[in-house]
């Protein structure tokens, strides 16, 4: 098979590719190892950016997003038994988040994707990428049992974090940058309406608590648990409990409603920075190239970032011939990537509690939030950062 852009991966990252490139007239193949259904069901993001939620609609595919997306313009900062509201918009000229799930933009853009009758290839798993350096790049994979070649012009690898695409890279031109956290993230997904109107960000003695949701109707949460827990060592019960207690304030009013716990899991924390983000004709982007941990609900967002960057490079080089965009692909994404690669770092360790922190480290992360909220500039740079970089 032969096309012009070979896509790797069927996550946020290589779906919203395939579209940006159909709009703009570009063929592509899009490879996914997994099967359809399991690419819808997967649990993970729920915010997106106000400059993600404008993508997706001028892509073509925002009309259930338009519909079923909740549009957040605060979010709560809980410590010291208090509650903090973050007015988004009135700190960064008018910008908002949407909680719209991860699953639900999948789901949209196969829609859309299958709806044009372009190639998308579920159960084909790519095994490597060969020819990167060359005019003629290929990805073999394997596809209902048979290897085969999909010879392309350039190829993106949004194979996430565990994929193959990486390993293309020649290792004596790439630098990779890491750091992993002594914490995890123990998720729920419960049958009940949340129990506030926006998300609640709880730093407590006994670890970081968020407080998010999919829907008025479901209740997303995650508890921070040391590094190696497994969803089955707590019970539903204890679940709950420990939220109640992570999320306790002196407010009278404050009540967290419980509901049938319908899906646990564990997320690990970890940052990574793969460095460049191109060679030759083989480009990375989301989550193959980054990683950041989840608690600034960046992930996605740059996933976004980096196909746009990739989409609109490509485009200009195919109508004018162009070449600076594409050359300049890797330093563009890298600038925002670190960004929220900083912007996450320190959302996780002004909200986590270490399994070794210190009296002393306790203290900086209050004085932190009391910084953050009490100075209008310190909030600020907060909030732009939560409401995301422009493109
Ligand atoms: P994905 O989603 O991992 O998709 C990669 C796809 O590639 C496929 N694949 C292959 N296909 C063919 N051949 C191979 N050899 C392949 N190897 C892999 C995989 O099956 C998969 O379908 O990467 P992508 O597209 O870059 O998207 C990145 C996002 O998924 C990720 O950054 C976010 O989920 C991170 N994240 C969040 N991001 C946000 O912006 N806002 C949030 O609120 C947010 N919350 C989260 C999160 C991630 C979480 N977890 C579980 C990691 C909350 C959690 C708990
Ligand atoms: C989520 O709803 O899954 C979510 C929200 C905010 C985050 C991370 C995850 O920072």
């Amino acid at each position: 098979m032969r096309t012009t852009v070979g896509i790797i991966g069927a996550g946020p990252a290589g779906l919203l590719l395939a579209r940006l490139l159909q709009n703009a007239g570009i063929a592509a193949v899009v490879l996914e190892s997994r099967d359809r259904e399991y690419v819808e069901r997967r649990q993970r993001a729920g915010i997106l950016e106000q400059g993600t939620v404008d993508v997706l609609r001028a892509a073509g595919v925002g009309a259930r997003l338009d519909r079923e997306g909740l549009t957040h313009d605060g979010i709560e900062l809980r410590f010291d038994r208090r509650r903090h509201r973050v007015d988004l918009p009135a700190l960064t000229g008018g910008r908002s988040v949407t909680v719209y799930a991860q699953t639900e933009v999948c789901k949209d853009l196969i829609a859309a994707r299958l709806t044009d009758g372009a190639p998308l290839l579920f159960g084909a798993e790519a095994l490597a990428v060969e020819g990167a350096g060359t005019e003629r790049p290929r990805v073999r994979y394997r596809h209902q049992r048979r290897e085969s070649v999909l010879e392309c012009d350039y190829v993106v690898g949004c194979d996430g974090f565990w994929g193959v695409a990486r390993a293309a890279m020649p290792p004596a031109l790439t630098r990779t940058y890491e750091r992993t956290y002594p914490f995890a993230w123990l998720g729920i997904l419960a049958d009940v309406a949340p129990s506030h109107d926006e998300l609640v960000y709880a730093h407590s003695d006994r670890g970081f608590a968020l407080l998010s949701m999919r829907s008025p109707s479901v209740t997303r949460a995650y508890l921070q648990v040391p590094e190696g827990t497994d969803a089955g060592d707590w019970t539903h019960g204890q679940i709950w409990d420990e939220l109640d207690r992570r999320l306790e304030v002196d407010d009278p009013a404050w009540r967290l409603a419980r509901g049938p716990v319908t899906a646990t899991s564990v997320t690990p924390m970890r940052s990574y920075v793969h460095e460049p983000m191109r060679h030759g004709r083989l480009f990375l982007a989301g989550d193959a190239a980054h990683i950041v941990p989840p608690t600034g609900a960046k992930g996605l967002n740059l996933a976004v970032g980096d196909v746009v960057t990739f989409a609109r490079a490509l485009t200009t080089y195919t109508r004018t011939g162009e070449t600076a965009l594409l050359d300049g692909y890797s330093a563009a994404c890298l600038r925002r990537v670190w960004q929220a690669e900083r912007f996450s770092y320190a959302m996780t360790t002004l909200l986590h509690r270490a399994p070794d922190a210190t009296p002393f480290d306790d203290r900086i992360q209050l004085a932190g939030l009391d910084r953050v909220t009490t100075s209008r500039a310190a909030e600020t740079d907060l909030a732009e950062a939560y409401t995301g970089f422009p493109f």
